[in-house]
């Protein structure tokens, strides 16, 4: 069986999907693209092949032809696309975050848990990177004892003026807040944001700096720097009672040059992430046409976009917060 594939928004995250798709994933076809610039549409289309360029999102969500959607549009037209999906009872990859607010998210799960089937896998692509993979592989195989603290470092090379602390929160850390409740599979119960005083007093481009504790008494710390200046770069070291461990970035060579012997970062994201994003793609495919579900749920979607939230407030209001989770549907467990 073929799925046929829609994407919504091909900027940055949504055109490298679509390349992925084409050359990375079986069982997946390229049907249309719609982007708010048509002539960056009709740029990826040309370049992947793609049959049509749709004018209207919602063109995609209804065409009889297309049997999924990948939702890679602006944060704040999430909620919006995917209902729409929902509705058309088609299954859905929705870029992160899912909503801007927990109540939006909300808004998805009761959706999907009206018509009873999960149709919406978040791009929380961290779930299928190897590094990540085999950090919960080590914890799980007991070696270590128990997880007790996870640092969490995510660093950018640059972020446009307009990515404020409160984007730090919302579009970057959301992911170590996906990664970290997978990894540790507890859920977080306080948070609390520092940001350091030594930088420009608008806080613009600075980094922050967060301490959440899980419902589990573990203790996570995530520096997120949008301006880092010198590199993409994630880490993340796992403390647990017996030892740690601690990612690995992929490596394909090392220069020795001028007395000095070393490694190069990527540039962004789609670099450093590159196995993730066709790995969750390739499962997305598969888990449709199987028709069972993988990956990050709405229900995660909702769990990170509260603790974001929880954080905006610590962000304001300089002290700790409480994120109290609603009841968890049985349908999500
Ligand atoms: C971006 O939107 C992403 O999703 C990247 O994975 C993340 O590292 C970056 O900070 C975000 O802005």
């Amino acid at each position: 069986m073929s799925v046929r594939v829609g994407i919504i928004g091909v900027g940055v995250m949504g055109s490298d999907h679509a390349r992925t798709l084409i050359a990375n994933v079986p069982g997946a076809q390229l049907r249309s693209l719609h982007d708010a610039d048509p002539a960056r549409a009709r740029m990826v289309a040309d370049e992947t092949g793609a049959g049509t360029v749709a004018g209207d999102p919602l063109a995609i969500v209804n065409d009889k032809q297309i049997d999924a959607v990948l939702i890679a549009s602006p944060d704040s037209t999430h909620r919006n696309l995917t209902l729409a999906c929902l509705a058309a009872g088609k299954p859905v990859l929705c870029e992160k975050p899912l909503a801007p607010t927990a109540q939006e998210c909300l808004d998805v799960i009761a959706a999907e848990t009206r018509i009873g089937r999960r149709l919406v896998q978040i791009g929380y692509m961290r779930r299928f990177d190897p590094a990540y993979v085999e950090m919960k592989a080590v914890l799980g195989s007991g070696r270590l004892g128990q997880a007790l603290m996870f640092h969490c470092f995510h660093r950018n090379v640059s972020a446009p003026p307009w990515f404020d602390s409160r984007m730090a929160i919302t579009n970057s850390a959301v992911h170590e807040f996906d990664i970290a409740r997978w990894m540790l599979d507890g859920d977080f119960v306080k948070v609390q944001v520092f940001r350091p005083t030594a930088t420009a007093p608008d806080g613009t481009g600075a980094p922050v700096f967060l301490v959440l504790e899980t419902s589990g008494g573990q203790l996570v710390n995530i520096e997120t720097f949008n301006n880092a200046g010198y590199g993409y770069d994630v880490r993340g070291e796992l403390v647990c009672e017996k030892g740690s461990v601690s990612l690995r970035a992929p490596v394909n060579s090392e220069t020795n040059h001028a007395l000095v012997h070393g490694t190069s970062y990527p540039p962004d994201w789609r670099g450093r992430f590159a196995a993730a994003y066709r790995l969750q793609l390739q499962a997305w495919i598969r888990s449709i046409a199987a028709g069972n579900s993988t990956g990050a749920s709405a229900w995660d979607g909702y769990a990170a976009g509260a603790t974001a939230e929880a954080a905006l407030l610590s962000l304001v209001e300089g002290r700790p917060v409480a994120i109290t989770l609603d009841e968890r549907p049985r349908f999500y467990r």
